[in-house]
């Protein structure tokens, strides 16, 4: 409320200084030529440059104190200051326009965060079978089916990935394990004591 109060009187003043400038070229340019044909002549020339330094320095001041907002102030002014005063609202047009320009690049890269892939996962006594040892880098869901005849689970250890891993499950169960695989190696066995040294113990090279 108060700044565009504020804004607003800047606008009336620096428009009144503007009028006042725009009345007196005016005047002293058609109407007294008209009226005295000697005009300025010898006494009037002081009189004639005094009030033009005056309304010129009061003009600068107007523009300096009131030309804040600076789209408002050239359009109220006279000949003099125009020139520098184009030269800001050029340069705010583009700011904005960069503005909403940015806007719908932020959002963006918001789109697709990729499902994982599935992999399917079997174990026995005592192997871990797996489609592949090599893998690319993301996210993996390891849809793990134990068709042994004792429990086990499944242990992911590397990059990234700390001790991930199932519950053990019994003969005929599945489990599901999600984990984001980077650039690397990592250890995938069966933790049930015994299970990993008997061979249930396979490197996963991810690359
Ligand atoms: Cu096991």
């Amino acid at each position: 409320m108060l700044i565009a109060a504020l804004s607003t009187g800047h606008k009336v003043g620096l428009g009144l200084v503007g009028l006042a400038f725009v009345v007196f070229a005016l005047i002293s340019a058609f109407l007294l030529p008209a009226l005295r044909p000697d005009y300025p002549g010898r006494r009037g020339l002081p009189v004639f440059l005094t009030l033009s330094a005056t309304l010129f320095v009061g003009m600068m001041f107007a523009v300096f104190f009131f030309g804040r907002e600076p789209s408002e102030s050239h359009a109220a002014e006279g000949s003099t200051a125009g020139p520098t005063q184009t030269t800001t609202p050029s340069t705010t047009a583009p700011s904005t326009t960069k503005a909403t320009t940015t806007a719908p690049a932020a959002s963006a890269p918001t789109t697709a965060p990729a499902a994982p892939k599935s992999v399917p996962v079997t174990e026995v006594e005592f192997k871990i079978e797996l489609p592949s040892t090599t893998l690319s880098p993301g996210s993996y869901t390891f849809d793990l089916t134990n068709k042994g005849h004792v429990g086990h689970d499944l242990v992911f250890n590397g990059p990234g990935v700390d001790n991930e891993k199932t519950p053990v499950i019994g003969p005929g169960k599945t489990a599901k394990l999600n984990v984001d695989l980077k650039s690397g190696t990592y250890d995938v066995y069966c933790s049930v004591p015994g299970h990993k040294q008997a061979g249930m113990d396979v490197e996963v090279k991810v690359s």
